[in-house]
């Protein structure tokens, strides 16, 4: 068995669901470490005022009994506050009264760098609502609750993984700027993993490979058009000699260019994975459009929205890259019972001598 992760949930929606198959049984959870992943996400400088109505917590509605897991479907819930504001334009069935709240008149104004133009056509929608509500970065916030629990297998195994912004003297201002010229600004994140024995993921195929398999997890958050591991890009620029990390008497590495990843395993070495992220796609100040019902030109939606939200997406980029370790490891390590699991890992670092 594999650790599987399911998510649903609109932005607006009642709420956002992820159901986790594969954990091993007796991972002691603690609710206020997953509660402080959220708080984490939602904080940042040049979020949106969604983030004062939202007060995240997570509820768990399957697959732990009194703090542990089961082995069992985990299933987490985070529900939207938010979402009294639009009970009649979000509500799952056909709702009962007269239009009132928000989400009542049909967006026919796609915004460039969204889902919405390629979400109606593709789905054959006819209010674009129906396809930027699900593409929303909000559903995240799930996310982020799955990869507290990630971190906390793999916490078990001494593997610990962090997020954060690549510093950038003077973030605030540029957002502070973009915000009074009504824009947005993107950003960079950096994700390092630490006690990751070599040997995670594999060259033997393609798709198990964990450069891959991390790169497609970080792409895959919103907003996210860059993804390099270790040194990345500029590596492309450099010599052989300079750009690979020489292999010491104790096995391990003076430097590390290959971001703790060679053909697709891990190599022992801290992971370091960065991600880039585009300026958020809805602007106070809208870039021009059309309107898909009269085909005249118009300037795209303009709603409520983040001026910028690389600080959250640090925190989102470390969930998703502690998920996908915390699958690559439990793929190595086996284990329906957690000690299982921490016992092949021991055998393992023993047999290595790592
Ligand atoms: C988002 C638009 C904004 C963000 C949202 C992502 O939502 P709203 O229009 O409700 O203010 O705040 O992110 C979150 C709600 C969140 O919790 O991260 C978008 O269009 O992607």
């Amino acid at each position: 068995m594999t650790l599987r992760l399911a998510s649903a949930g609109e932005s607006h929606g009642p709420g956002l669901v992820a159901i986790l198959t594969g954990l091993p049984a007796g991972l002691a959870l603690d609710r206020d470490a997953i509660d402080a992943d959220l708080r984490r996400r939602q904080e940042g400088y040049g979020r949106s005022p969604r983030q004062r109505i939202e007060q995240d917590r997570v509820e768990v509605l399957a697959g732990l009994r009194h703090g542990r897991t089961l082995g069992t479907p985990l299933a987490l819930v985070v529900w939207n506050r938010d979402h009294d504001n639009w009970k009649w334009g979000m509500s799952p069935w056909p709702p009962e009264g007269e239009p009132a709240g928000k989400g009542t008149k049909p967006v026919t104004l796609p915004r460039p760098g969204h889902a919405d133009l390629a979400g109606v056509l593709k789905y054959g929608h006819a209010d674009v609502r129906d396809a930027l509500e699900r593409a929303s970065a909000r559903h995240t916030a799930v996310h982020v609750a799955a990869g507290s629990v990630a971190k906390a297998l793999l916490a078990t195994i001494a593997i610990a993984v962090s997020g954060a912004t690549v510093d950038e003297p003077g973030l605030q201002a540029r957002i502070d700027e973009a915000r009074a010229d009504r824009d947005t600004v993107g950003g960079i994140v950096e994700i390092r993993a630490t006690g990751v024995p070599p040997g995670l993921g594999t060259y033997a195929a393609k798709e198990d490979r964990l450069d891959g398999r991390l790169a497609a997890a970080v792409m895959g958050i919103q907003a996210v058009k860059g993804v390099e591991i270790g040194d990345g890009f500029a590596l492309a620029g450099l010599r052989g000699s300079q750009a690979h990390d020489e292999i010491g008497p104790d096995r391990r590495r003076s430097t590390n260019h290959a971001g703790g990843l060679e053909a697709g395993m891990s190599n022992g070495e801290e992971i370091v994975v960065r991600a880039a992220m585009k300026p958020l796609p809805t602007l106070m100040k809208p870039l021009a459009s059309v309107d898909l019902v009269s085909g005249e030109p118009g300037e795209a939606l303009v709603e409520r929205s983040d001026v910028a939200a690389v600080e959250a997406l640090a925190v989102v980029a470390e969930a998703a890259v502690a998920w996908e370790l915390a699958v690559a490891a439990r793929d190595k390590f086996g284990g329906d019972a957690l000690g299982d699991f921490v016992a092949a890992y021991r055998s393992y670092v023993e047999r290595i001598q790592w």
